[in-house]
């Protein structure tokens, strides 16, 4: 399986070259770094240490996303298309040495999608004390609930490490710019029926300045769009390939 690991990276010039050199060689094909208008030496430390790097200078998690994938599909047009794109953030809090377990389910033919859980990760005690925020904990467990209301696929987090077929995350059509990203890829896998799996993973405090969870500005953002991307998609609803009831994306 030809894998690529996009990894949007904001000001995380201490963090990224341990991010990156954590990443199994074994099981990567493709190291790819969307570098987010940094203003750090976020670009030249994750070019030493062998990434291939992007440049996205609009703002936001998801600009970076879509780039990475806008990049994938330039490589598909030359006949060297991914099997599978790997999500992963750039601050060293998700543990790059797990990413097989997340490939796992995939190569056996199992899933299609599949999300690291720091929730269940925290209930196996592979989540170190405060890495995982009171506002991330109570903001993900609303949104997994509205999830399972409105499309019936039972997750336990948005967590940010993730595996996708390449072909499934194409057909999702991906749009958000900003924080509503993680959210959109689940409410979209769920209502178009591919076979969501979720996995324990580990977490621990990030390296360098928090962005997000950690700051109040992040939070209400983020809160926000994550709620208005879940509304968006509850208000326009497509036919359900999917069968009905609930389905659980644990495994
Ligand atoms: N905040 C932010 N992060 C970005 C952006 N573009 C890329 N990123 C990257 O997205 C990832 C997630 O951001 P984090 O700041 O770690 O967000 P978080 O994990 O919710 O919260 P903290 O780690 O507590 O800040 C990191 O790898 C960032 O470098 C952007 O425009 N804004
Ligand atoms: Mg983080």
């Amino acid at each position: 399986m030809r894998t690529l690991v996009i990894i949007p990276a904001f000001n995380e010039a201490r963090s990224i070259g341990k991010v990156i050199s954590d990443l199994p060689t074994e099981v990567v094909d493709q190291v790819i770094v969307v570098n987010n208008a940094s203003t750090d030496e976020t670009e030249q430390n994750a070019r030493e240490v062998g990434a291939t790097i992007l440049r996205e200078e609009r703002q936001g998690y998801g600009f970076a996303c879509l780039k990475g994938i806008e990049y994938a599909r330039e490589q598909a047009a030359n006949g060297n298309a991914p099997d599978v794109i790997v999500f992963l953030d750039g601050d060293y809090s998700d543990h790059p040495d797990e990413l097989p377990n997340l490939l796992a389910p995939i190569q056996q033919g199992e899933a299609d999608f599949v999300v690291g859980s720091r929730i269940l990760g925290k209930h196996n005690g592979m989540v170190e004390q405060g890495a995982l925020l009171p506002q991330a904990l109570v903001g993900n467990r609303l949104a997994c609930s509205l999830i399972r209301l409105f499309w019936g696929v039972r997750f336990t987090d948005l967590g940010p490490f993730r595996a996708i077929r390449y072909r499934d995350l194409l057909s999702l059509d991906m749009q958000d710019q900003t924080y509503g990203w993680t959210v959109e890829m689940q409410i979209k896998a769920a209502r178009a029926g591919l076979r969501c799996a979720e996995l324990p993973v580990s977490y621990r405090r990030r390296i360098g300045v928090s962005k997000i969870t950690g700051t109040i500005s992040g939070t209400v953002k983020a809160s926000w769009k994550i709620l208005w991307t879940i509304g968006r998609y509850a208000a326009t609803p497509v036919s359900q390939t999917s069968a009905p009831g609930i389905r659980t994306a644990s495994q």
